[in-house]
């Protein structure tokens, strides 16, 4: 786990706790704690483009939901507004409500639940929101997708939509970049990708639009560039084979020619057909956002956010990110520790499930099967008070003892037996050992039968 331990020891050294509190109650907004993949555990949410506003982290990320016989097109993507969410500490995300509808959208159509994958960007004290949607007037333009702007004071909203879309585009996808000399340019799709310059207003192109060839060959969309160290990387999903993978490819200018370089993440294990990502660096830790459909594993269409730590080789090119259940972020010890993310496991006699199929927003549990199965999960801040207690949500069919440990030295933190009983109970023990710092954790089954344990915390 080397990618979340870099990225701790930054967040840690940021003294994230303190501004976290002070801004909630400020703000009387509640935070919402999901430290680990997917970011979002209460609705679907996809495409996820971040940005860094002062000291917190924004996803704006386009909001799926499923459409019924009367509401959109059944087995489709079914897209009808936006929220934004923030954090200081990538563990605690905050949901800021719906920042624009498609009903307030003046050109949209409003029933077409097409509000597709949008960006956002501040120039001048001023926040623009960049969003995908279909024309009212249906013959207008060949996808009748075009891309509107909504402006905001602030990056949480409320954003302000255009009158018309921006003339000339014609396409979905719409990324935004503001190259060191202070000229902007946008980016969209359309089959192909394409970027043009913005004029200073954000809100017109200031030429021509320019088409990247890069690949040649299979379905391209959501273009994010960025620049580092002098380079310019236009980052895509592709489809090379049967459904989207995320490629890059580089150049020396933000129009190109960009040259083709490699893969940064592979297909999604889930099969899931699309994937939408940005790359974004926060406190010196380059991230990718990116999504995929596990919170919804019979219909790709809902999909949910993730986020993974990304690093390039010395010579400026992209390593490729393992998608992981950890994700990014230090876990606080009082917070519900999820050990169904795992960061590593036995190689026998863990399986991880579902707590309800049936509302899969109430996340996984983890089931250890046999005697000896372990799961870790690392990076567990203990800071912020002495751990007394150990709670432990579990249920176990024939009864059995979980040990908890640290995870370097393997000290026993407490062990706590686990009745038979069907129903889902919450264990307490004792903690043995005072645990300073960020700590990685396992959890063991020590004795007995299969035990499911769907959290545990603490106190
Ligand atoms: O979310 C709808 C569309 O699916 C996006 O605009 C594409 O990039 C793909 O993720």
């Amino acid at each position: 786990m080397k990618n979340n331990n870099r990225l701790i020891k930054t967040i840690y050294m940021a003294g994230r706790k303190s501004a976290t509190a002070l801004l909630l109650l400020v703000a009387g907004i509640a935070g919402n704690a999901w430290a680990q993949n997917p970011l979002i555990m209460d609705q679907f949410t996809a495409d996820p483009s971040a940005r860094v506003f002062g000291d917190r982290i924004y996803v704006y990320p386009s909001h799926d939901i499923y459409c019924s016989e009367n509401n959109g097109r059944k087995n489709w993507f079914c897209m009808p507004d936006y929220h934004v969410f923030s954090s200081t500490d990538l563990q605690e995300w905050t949901d800021h409500g719906m920042i624009l509808s498609q009903e307030d959208v003046p050109w949209g159509d409003p029933d077409a639940n097409s509000m597709w994958a949008p960006d956002a960007i501040e120039r001048n004290g001023k926040y623009y929101f960049y969003f995908p949607t279909r024309i009212k007037d249906a013959s207008a333009g060949e996808s009748g997708f075009s891309i509107g702007v909504a402006i905001a004071d602030n990056p949480e909203g409320p954003f302000e939509p255009q009158q018309e879309p921006i003339k000339g585009v014609q396409g979905i996808d719409p990324n935004v970049f503001i190259d060191k000399d202070g000229q902007a340019y946008l980016y969209w799709s359309q089959g192909k990708i394409f970027g043009a310059k913005l004029k200073d207003n954000m809100l017109e192109l200031a030429s021509e639009p320019k088409v990247f060839e890069v690949p040649q060959k299979g379905h391209i969309e959501g273009p994010w560039v960025f620049e580092r160290n002098g380079k310019y990387y236009l980052t895509y999903p592709h489809v090379a084979n049967n459904t989207e993978r995320l490629e890059y490819a580089t150049g020396n200018n933000p129009l190109g020619p960009f040259e083709h370089q490699g893969v940064i993440m592979d297909e999604s294990p889930n099969n899931t057909w699309t994937n939408h990502h940005s790359i974004t660096e926060f406190r010196d830790q380059y991230l990718l956002f990116y999504h995929d459909s596990e919170l919804s594993p019979n219909f790709d269409k809902n999909r949910s956010i993730r986020a993974d730590s990304l690093f390039f080789t010395e010579d400026g090119l992209i390593e490729k990110v393992i998608p992981t259940h950890r994700g990014v972020g230090i876990t606080d010890s009082s917070n519900k520790i999820q050990f169904d993310r795992y960061s590593e496991r036995s190689e026998f006699g863990v399986s991880i499930r579902f707590v309800d199929t049936t509302d899969t927003f109430q996340g996984w549990k983890v089931v250890l099967e046999e005697p000896e199965a372990w799961v870790k999960y690392n990076s567990v801040d203990f800071a912020s008070a002495k751990s007394k207690i150990a709670k432990f949500r579990a249920r176990s069919s024939g009864g059995g003892m979980l040990q908890l440990m640290t995870g370097r030295k393997e000290e026993l933190l407490s062990e706590v037996e686990i009745e038979e009983n069907s129903k889902w109970k919450i264990y307490t023990a004792p903690v043995q050992k005072e645990v300073k710092g960020i700590q990685d954790l396992i959890l063991k089954l020590k004795n007995g039968d299969k035990v499911e344990v769907d959290w545990l915390t603490l106190e």
